[in-house]
């Protein structure tokens, strides 16, 4: 008796020591400050000359995105597809597309990556599979133990054509036309939010749970930092039985111009964020800090979903459970080429506001489902955007080419491959497109710019400004590129990782972001959106050391790096983007 006792606390002090020891060497903060960058594999470097960008096209970039300063990429779906969807239809959770390589080339990509410090993040797509899936055709075939794996449905009978089956509810997939779809042979619906080839899996089913959490494992166990969830607000459905036993349709928007095929003629509320999806969420939370102590870092999970403010922050936690960080969108939906400082403030502030305490901010500029910043912004915001994003507290996220102001590219009707396009017609198609923003890097001038040797053609056509917009020409001198890296190494510094925030719209055109930590010299980003040279005077901001020095320029500044200034007297010149380090310390 005694002897177990004794051996008790000679084993709780052992594991104590363990635990101590390994919690010196987790590293719990990497992603609060991380300087994220996303790549869209299809469209990044191509390796082997078949047109079509892959993962060793990406591992011989990444001693260049370390230069850049990047802590982590996270990668658009890089696993078997049909790519009726461009990969977002995965057939196999678990294998690479072979036109993006193999296990070994990722590997490879993960081991290069950890070498140089910089995290990998994979993008999980959990809301559907492609129709090839082994998955969907034994659920087709109702064998044992997939029957319940996606969401199926009986027709409705037509009281007007007895041998008529309507669809089991009104509902619209987001690529158009009803979301159900009949399989002749399970003799059912199946649901479908997205195209016709991406079955929607059912969540209620908890093998599907299990099933889910065996894939977020066997990546984690490849050594990935963490998963950018796609479309999490749409895991969940109404469920029948709440509402007599079939699924219940949605209500009109009143949308004017609108018809039954598109999905904005209904209000999603029985297919959109429902609850049950925040819980999901939270259990794979639980599930990637399985892993912290094992991998001594931090897993990070981010989630996607255009929703409101008050929707997205439930994804951080709900006070017990911790959950997620869920994609703040604001500057893409809620800044456009005429918002002023005023307005860019208060996007800002409201994030700030609406977010938890204690939790990490983060700031998305754009992503393979928008147009690019300097199409959407115009090239003179360009450098503005990218400084916002990189001075504000929390995770940047910068989609390939935003960093160069990249345009949209030109795509034809024939070369149009975005599903969401193709669903519609020549004369329309470019206003549902997403390929503009998704054509290949310019890397430099050369032929396919640098981002493709093939003899034929790219998998989507170049945008024809390569030849003077590309990374090669902003290497050096004043450019977007440079602004940039200048940005990314001063996000590394104590007053931007872990300073309080002030943001100051000085008038309609001037927005100043202001960074102060005790102890340190001050950070402030400074941007004047309009055409005219201002003297800005910020001896309003008391706690701001008097004498600062300029540390960055975008391309329309006439400041010089180095520069010495007085807060007193700051002239900025039109469209300039500019950051200041104050000589002493505040405060
Ligand atoms: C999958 O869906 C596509 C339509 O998107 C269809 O052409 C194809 O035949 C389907 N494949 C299977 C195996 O059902
Ligand atoms: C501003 O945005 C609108 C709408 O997106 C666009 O039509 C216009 O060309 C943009 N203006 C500039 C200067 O980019
Ligand atoms: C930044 O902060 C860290 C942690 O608080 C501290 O150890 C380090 O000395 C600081 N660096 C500078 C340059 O002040
Ligand atoms: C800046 O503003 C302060 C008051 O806020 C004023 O005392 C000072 O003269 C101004 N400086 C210049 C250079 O205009
Ligand atoms: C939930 C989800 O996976 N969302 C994705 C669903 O699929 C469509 C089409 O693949 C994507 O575009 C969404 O992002
Ligand atoms: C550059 C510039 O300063 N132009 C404008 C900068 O912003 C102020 C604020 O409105 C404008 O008045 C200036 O003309």
């Amino acid at each position: 008796m005694r002897f177990s006792y004794f051996l008790l606390f000679f084993l709780s002090v052992l594991f104590s020591t363990f635990i101590l020891t390994s919690a010196e060497t987790i590293d719990h903060n990497w992603w609060q400050t991380a300087l994220i960058y996303q790549i869209y594999p299809r469209s990044f470097k191509d390796s082997n000359g078949d047109g079509i960008g892959d993962l060793n096209g990406i591992t011989e970039k990444l001693p260049y995105l370390k230069k850049t300063g990047v802590d982590a990429i996270w990668m658009s779906p890089i696993f078997l597809s049909p790519m009726r969807d461009i990969g977002y239809d995965i057939t196999d959770y678990r294998e690479i597309a072979p036109e993006y390589g193999n296990m070994d080339d990722f590997q490879i990509l993960v081991k290069t990556a950890k070498e140089l410090d910089i995290r990998v993040i994979l993008d999980f797509v959990p809301n559907h599979t492609s129709n090839e899936s082994d998955w969907f055709l034994r659920s087709v075939r109702r064998e044992p133990g997939y029957e319940d794996y996606y969401v199926w449905a009986d027709g409705i009978p037509d009281p007007n054509m007895p041998d008529v089956q309507k669809p089991p509810s009104n509902w619209v997939s987001n690529f158009r036309g009803s979301a159900w779809q009949y399989s002749e042979e399970r003799g059912q619906y199946y649901l479908h939010q997205f195209t016709i080839g991406q079955p929607d899996l059912n969540y209620r089913e908890p093998r599907v749970h299990e099933e889910i959490k065996q894939v977020l494992r066997f990546w984690l166990d490849q050594g990935v930092s963490g998963f950018r969830v796609d479309a999490i607000n749409m895991l969940y459905e109404a469920r029948p039985e709440d509402f007599g036993g079939r699924y219940p349709d949605e209500p009109r928007t009143g949308i004017p111009g609108t018809t039954p095929d598109d999905y904005n003629y209904l209000k999603h509320i029985y297919t959109r964020n429902l609850k049950e999806t925040y819980d999901v969420v939270y259990s794979w939370r639980e599930l990637l800090n399985e892993y912290t102590k094992m991998h001594g870092e931090h897993k990070l999970m981010m989630t996607e979903a255009y929703a409101d403010v008050s929707d997205l922050i439930k994804y951080y936690g709900n006070g017990n459970r911790d959950g997620a960080v869920p994609f703040n969108f604001a500057f893409l939906g809620d800044i456009h080429n005429t918002s002023n400082a005023y307005d860019i403030k208060l996007v800002i502030d409201k994030w700030m506001t609406y977010m938890p305490s204690g939790k990490t901010a983060n700031w998305v500029n754009g992503n393979h489902d928008q147009s690019r910043l300097a199409t959407r912004h115009g090239s003179d915001r360009v450098d503005a955007m990218n400084m916002l994003a990189l001075m504000l507290p929390g995770i940047a996220i910068t989609y390939q080419g935003e960093e160069l102001g990249m345009t949209d590219g030109y795509v034809s009707w024939q070369d149009t491959r975005d599903p969401q396009a193709c669903d519609t017609d020549p004369v329309h198609y470019a206003l549902s497109s997403r390929d503009p923003e998704r054509t290949p890097y310019h890397w430099d001038s050369s032929d396919h710019a640098g981002f493709s040797d093939t003899t034929g053609r790219t998998w989507l056509p170049l945008a024809d400004n390569y030849v003077t917009l590309n990374l090669a020409k902003q290497l050096s001198g004043r450019s977007h590129y440079t602004f940039y890296k200048d940005l990314a190494s001063i996000r590394k510094k104590n007053a931007t990782r872990y300073g309080d925030l002030e943001t100051k719209a000085i008038s309609e055109s001037i927005l100043v972001v202001n960074r102060l930590l005790p102890g340190s010299p001050g950070i402030v980003g400074i941007v004047n959106l309009s055409d005219r040279d201002q003297v800005v005077n910020l001896s309003s901001l008391r706690l701001l050391p008097e004498k600062m020095a300029v540390v960055a320029t975008g391309v329309d500044c006439s400041l010089d790096k180095g520069m010495p200034l007085s807060k007193a007297y700051l002239p900025i010149s039109a469209h300039c983007a500019v950051v200041f380090e104050t000589l002493t310390n505040c405060c």
